[in-house]
């Protein structure tokens, strides 16, 4: 049996089966009935006991249904014989129903890698030399050597298709590298949008920055990260990026394959955790994006939650704030008040208070300085406007005395023009 190892999974079967349905109408199947089973040990050959499984076959055939979708991983074995059961429908899991949905999404040439990787990894050890397909990933007539099993060289052509995929995303991966370090240089902030699917973050996004990027009901709209500059109210710039929504169980291949948006996540100064706080399983869905950032090494990040779609609980933005308040308290008790903000991206409501936050937020990464820059060097005066927070500014006969706070990164080029407070 392969490894079923999952990132995140808090969530009751009921919340579960009900979001597995959501990711089934997001595929475009419709779900024409659910059924469950409590089970201490799953059994080896069809995951089910053998009870359920006859309800199973009964359900399957008055429903008519020509495919089953089980919510946790099956074992390419429990697949093929629950398939052989079930006499005709095709059987999937989460895992197997969620690279469908990335691959139907992926817009971006590096997003489609990514996904095409995944399900490379996910199809490898279910491989059963049924793959007549194999063909286009690189083999074809030729490629199988002598003796060697259809199976044999079907598991060759996905390993071969695999590497190549590796190395493509590799090359995206540098130019990534690149924009990023330079962003770096500039000593731009960052901060990133994250959240489990649906919240609501790439409406935030285009609320915030009026960026028209994609937001729709669905789940997993957004599959690459993009990233977009905005002003801050009291001076500064920032660049925000949306990325990837995270679910519970989410299939671990693709947690590999979406090192675009780890990578963003990494780089930022601040995560923006966007929560849907009118959603019955806030609390939990909470839990599950703190689990997924915790092992991917990101839970020390500076954090702020912003509590969503406050607009569904009240009718007027006042009420809304007080009500949201409250039920911030209850569902996400651990974060502290400054570090919460309650939002309606589809209204705009909030976003003021969010900005602010933004901003006192980023100010305690930064550090306190007194420069004094020559007049011709007007342009680093400009640089600590745009990136910094200026306190106090005076034109002395030297030059402009600046009282202020910098990003760390940028220090080294004020440094010259450090002079005592
Ligand atoms: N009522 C209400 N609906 C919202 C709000 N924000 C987002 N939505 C809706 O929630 C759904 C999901 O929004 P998205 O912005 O696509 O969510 P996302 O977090 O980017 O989702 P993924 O990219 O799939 O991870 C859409 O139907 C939005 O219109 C809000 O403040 N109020
Ligand atoms: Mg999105």
């Amino acid at each position: 049996m392969e490894s079923t190892r999952h990132i995140g999974g808090t969530i009751p079967i009921k919340e579960s089966i009900e979001e597995l349905s959501q990711l089934a109408a997001t595929a475009g199947a419709e779900v024409l009935a659910t059924l469950t089973q409590r089970l201490e040990h799953p059994s080896h050959s069809h995951y089910i006991g053998k009870g359920k499984l006859e309800e199973l076959v009964i359900l399957k055939d008055a429903t008519e249904s020509n495919l089953v979708i089980f919510d946790d991983e099956l074992s390419p074995n429990q697949q093929r014989e629950l398939e052989r059961a079930l006499g005709g429908a095709k059987v999937i899991d989460r895992t197997a129903l969620i690279l469908d949905i990335f691959a139907s999404r992926a817009q971006t040439h590096e997003g489609r890698i990514q996904v095409e990787l995944a399900q490379m990894e996910y199809l490898l050890p279910r491989l059963a030399g049924q793959w007549s397909h194999l063909e286009r990933l690189g083999g074809g007539i030729g490629t199988r050597g002598p003796g060697e099993s259809q199976l044999e060289t079907d598991r060759r052509l996905v390993r071969r298709s695999i590497s190549h995929l590796k190395s493509e995303l590799e090359d995206v991966r540098r130019h990534r590298g690149l924009i990023r370090r330079r962003r770096r240089v500039r000593g731009v902030h960052q901060v990133a949008l994250v959240g489990y699917t649906n919240a609501g973050k790439s409406t935030l996004m285009n609320a915030l920055a009026q960026a028209g990027v994609t937001a729709e009901s669905k789940l997993f709209s957004t599959l690459d990260p993009t990233t977009r500059a905005i002003s801050l109210p009291r001076g500064g710039e920032l660049l925000l990026t949306d990325t990837v929504g995270f679910i519970q169980k989410l299939p671990h291949q693709l947690v590999a394959a979406f090192r675009a948006t780890l990578e963003e996540l990494k780089e930022a100064d601040l995560l923006i955790h966007v929560v849907d706080i009118t959603y019955s399983m806030a609390t939990a869905q909470y839990q599950t994006v703190l689990q997924v950032l915790g092992e991917l090494g990101l839970g020390e990040k500076t954090f702020i939650v912003a509590g969503n779609k406050a607009d569904k609980i009240e009718a007027s933005e006042k009420a809304a704030q007080s009500h949201g308040a409250l039920i911030m308290k209850s569902v996400l008790p651990s974060v502290p008040e400054e570090d919460l903000v309650i939002v309606s991206a589809a209204k705009g409501w909030g976003m003021g208070r969010l900005l602010e936050c933004i901003s006192v937020k980023l100010e305690g990464t930064m550090s306190a300085v007194t420069v004094q820059i020559p007049y011709d060097a007007g342009r680093m005066v400009e640089l600590f406007r745009r990136y910094g927070s200026i306190e106090q500014q005076k034109y002395r006969a030297a030059g402009t005395l600046i009282k202020g706070k910098i990003p760390e990164r940028l220090l080294h080029r004020f440094s010259q023009y450090f002079v005592a407070n």
